[in-house]
């Protein structure tokens, strides 16, 4: 009844890829890196990447007033600070105009000041100092008598009802208060009427957000369930927006993928555009589910909203409330098996933020008591918490630069542990500048902390940093086993629904964990068997839809990067091209880095 024309299965497995792959790789001699050098970034060539872009564009006036409504007691959003939003560039668009400016002159930072990097050692040799093993020792949990940290990001289509689920969640934990919610009532103006409800502007803070409808940036909050302390980020729907989606799912350990239930709600966001080519006009819950796989997120819980307005107003009854969620879910079960989530993987569920229902209590709605599953806070506590690789030195991209503030200082920088740990009074490495800082002080959701392990998400206050010298996108790392800064590389991707093949010469913006830079494709060392990994044809003239290649780019400024084998998180690339997703992928060889 519900049934797609245009389903498209496809669609590689990139759970097989991923896990299941290790065929030999092509020949081709990797160039000698310029290891170890202790030369300090010059101007040209360790200037501002993407996420460093722009300074005096029109989203950096935007940047600030969102920090200042953001200071007003709400949670801090990773990318707030980007500000761009419908009318200032999207990341993808400053990464390109920093091409155009790459031969203008890079952040003061970046060749002023910059510590002599030590020799590069293997990763193998770092031991946890004795400081730290007696910090984490000391404290066992998250922090005394606390839950385990998990990192969830929301995704899915537009309008799909993400803002609205979470905010409600919020409530419903006690982690915002009901004066809260009934200022938010009251600054919405209206008659009240069921169509206006307050929780989507507990995440959406902006007044473009609110005045629109529509998330833009990743908005972060935190509640705690029975068993774990959660840290939401809920990802913007909007296809203009997708990079934030990536940054915000680049720090997550798991997902929840809210799909509108409503008659061709569904059907919008799973569309595949004609021609099947991704994002002109097709549905941001299929590119969303494989960025999310493909950025290393393996557990998903898929929660079916809006299924109160199948009968106009109000359920429709049971049966057919039951009957769109069965439907809703064979349809999109293949298509998430297909991009790497195991059908016994994935949590189901009703759920809605508008009505309440299936959130922390069982559905108070009679037309969904044939729902016996998880409520969205059980499927929560299902999720296994944040990986703490806590034995590897210390890597935190700076998801955000925050205001100066009196406890934390002059650029204090919020973001998520990759690997490693700190304590403050330490020193880190900055990079790409290289500078070498104190950790002044370091807080969580504005509560001091002694320490920070791999996995969580703090606020840490760094000690002779000028405003200007951090910029979203570095990576704080351990002085003696900085990040490699990384100029060629060599990448396994796996191509979306492209309808222009990738050639020798096209031109990409790269994300990497928060950060982003235009790049190019400079060599295409192999085609490979997307199953199994082995090599189908050497150097082919080019790649298109749905096929893996081994891939050399070159990019337009360094980025930190990390193979893939060494550091998940700081191994992983999304290309795009156009404001498309083109290709997904993971580092396999740094080529040129510093
Ligand atoms: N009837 C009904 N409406 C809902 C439900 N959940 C959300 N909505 C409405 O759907 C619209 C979009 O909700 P949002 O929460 O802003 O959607 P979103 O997924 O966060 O949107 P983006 O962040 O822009 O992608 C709002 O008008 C909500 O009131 C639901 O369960 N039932
Ligand atoms: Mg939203």
């Amino acid at each position: 009844m519900y049934d797609l024309d245009d389903f498209d299965d496809g669609y590689y497995d990139e759970e097989e890829y991923y896990e299941d792959y290790g065929p030999p790789k092509p020949k081709a001699p990797p160039q000698k890196p310029k290891a170890g050098g202790a030369k300090a970034p010059g101007p040209s060539s360790m200037g501002k990447g993407v996420c460093q872009a722009a300074p005096k564009s029109a989203g950096g006036a935007r940047g600030r007033a969102v920090k200042a409504e953001k200071a007003r007691g709400f949670p801090a959003a990773p990318g707030a600070g980007r500000g761009f939003g419908f009318t200032s560039p999207s990341p993808d668009e400053e990464a390109l105009s920093a091409r155009k400016d790459s031969a203008g002159a890079g952040p003061a930072s970046a060749s002023a000041a910059a510590s002599a990097a030590p020799a590069r050692r293997p990763l193998s040799e770092y031991d946890l100092e004795a400081e730290l093993v007696e910090a984490c020792f000391r404290e066992p949990g998250e922090a005394p008598g606390s839950l385990p940290a998990l990192s969830l990001v929301v995704l899915g289509h537009v309008d799909a009802g993400k803002s609205t689920l979470m905010g409600r969640l919020l409530s419903e934990t006690g982690a915002v208060g009901k004066e809260r919610i009934h200022r938010l009532q009251r600054d919405m103006g209206g008659d009240g009427g069921a169509e206006e409800t307050p929780w989507a502007w507990v995440l959406d803070e902006r007044t473009e957000e609110r005045s629109r409808g529509v998330t833009v940036d990743v908005a972060s909050a935190r509640f705690s369930t029975s068993r774990r302390s959660v840290r939401v980020l809920d990802a913007p729907g909007h296809r203009d927006f997708v990079p934030n989606a990536i940054a915000g799912a680049s720090q997550a350990d798991a997902a929840l993928l809210v799909v509108d239930g409503a008659i061709g709600g569904f059907e919008k966001g799973f569309s595949a555009a004609p021609g099947g080519s991704l994002g002109r006009g097709g549905g941001q819950t299929r590119e969303h589910v494989q960025l999310a796989r493909c950025l290393g997120i393996s557990q998903l819980a898929v929660c079916v909203t809006k299924l109160d307005t199948l009968g106009g107003a109000g359920y429709p009854g049971a049966e057919a409330a039951q009957e769109r969620f069965e439907a809703v879910r064979q349809q999109l079960e293949p298509f998430l098996s297909k991009a790497g989530f195991r059908p016994g993987t994935v949590q189901w569920l009703p759920a809605s933020g508008r009505t309440g229902d299936n959130l922390v209590c069982r559905p108070a709605a009679p037309e969904l008591a044939w729902f016996q599953g998880p409520t969205v806070a059980d499927a929560v506590d299902a999720f296994k918490a944040s990986d703490r690789r806590v034995e590897m030195p210390f890597r935190m991209p700076v998801a955000e630069v925050l205001p100066k503030s009196r406890d934390l200082g002059a650029t204090p920088a919020a973001g998520r542990l990759e690997a490693g740990a700190v304590v403050a009074g330490t020193e880190v490495r900055v990079a790409p500048s290289g500078r070498v800082v104190k950790v002044k002080k370091l807080q969580s959701q504005g509560d001091p902390r002694e320490l920070a392990r791999a996995g969580d998400a703090v606020e840490i206050g760094l000690l002779g940093l000028e405003e200007g010298e951090l910029r979203q996108g570095d990576v704080l790392c351990h002085p003696s086993f900085p990040v490699p800064v990384v100029q060629r590389l060599e990448a396994r991707v796996v191509t979306l629904d492209i309808m222009v093949p990738l050639l020798r010469g096209s031109e990409v913006v790269v994300h990497a964990h928060v950060a982003a830079v235009a790049g190019q494709v400079t060599e295409i060392r192999a085609r490979l068997d997307p199953k199994t990994g082995a090599v189908q044809k050497e150097r082919p003239r080019c790649v298109t839809r749905h096929q893996a290649a081994l891939l050399v780019l070159e990019l337009e400024r360094p980025l930190c990067l990390e193979k893939y084998s060494d550091y998940k998180g700081l191994g992983r690339v999304t290309l795009r091209d156009g404001g498309h997703t083109v290709a997904v992928g993971t580092v396999t060889e740094l080529l040129e880095y510093e």
